[in-house]
């Protein structure tokens, strides 16, 4: 095995029936994320070689190397998973399952009520929401919204005057 080869897509190293590569699986699969599998066999102690260590220096599974990484390799099956969570937030693909006219059908609902300020917040710090297409649909109806309208930041009466 030849440690780090790059890759375009993150690499996942794992053994078929390791629970713990089993749960990083799961959580790269219903985030949808492309990923590599490279096998280590735990059965003939290849996590055991000096090359493996190389990548996670307990010599065990899973280890998670980031696309085009040179590493160092993420280790720590929960730990992953939680960098997973905090790199590839899942709002978007649930509300292909969830959206109707807003967030969940076609009923204004409390996933409505935190999504329109996230939203704002997203795009104050200049992050692209267009990449949310799903999200910006719902946001933008919203906004015609008479509640939604009158909640708005720049109609509060403490909302300096410049940014009304
Ligand atoms: N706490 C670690 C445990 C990793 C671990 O013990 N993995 C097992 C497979 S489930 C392993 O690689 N065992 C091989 C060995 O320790 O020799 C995690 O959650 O990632």
């Amino acid at each position: 095995m030849t440690p780090h080869p790059p890759s375009s897509q993150p690499i996942l190293y794992s053994f078929y029936r390791s629970s713990c590569a089993w749960r990083v699986r799961l959580g790269l699969h219903l985030k949808n994320i492309p990923f590599e599998t490279r096998p280590i066999n735990l059965l003939t102690e290849e996590n055991k070689t000096a090359e493996y260590k190389t990548i996670h220096p307990f010599g065990a599974v899973p280890a998670f190397l980031e696309a085009n990484s040179q590493g160092p390799a993420l280790v720590e099956s929960v730990a992953i998973l939680e960098y997973l969570d905090e790199t590839r937030p899942a709002l978007e693909k649930l509300l292909e399952r969830t959206a109707g006219k807003y967030s969940y059908g076609d009923s204004i609902t409390m996933a409505d009520l935190l999504l329109v300020p996230q939203f704002y917040n997203g795009v104050r710090f200049e992050v692209d929401m267009s990449a949310y297409p799903i999200m910006s649909r719902i946001n933008n109806e919203l906004e015609t919204v008479p509640a939604f309208q009158a909640a708005h930041p720049t109609k509060q009466p403490d909302c300096p005057p410049e940014l009304r």
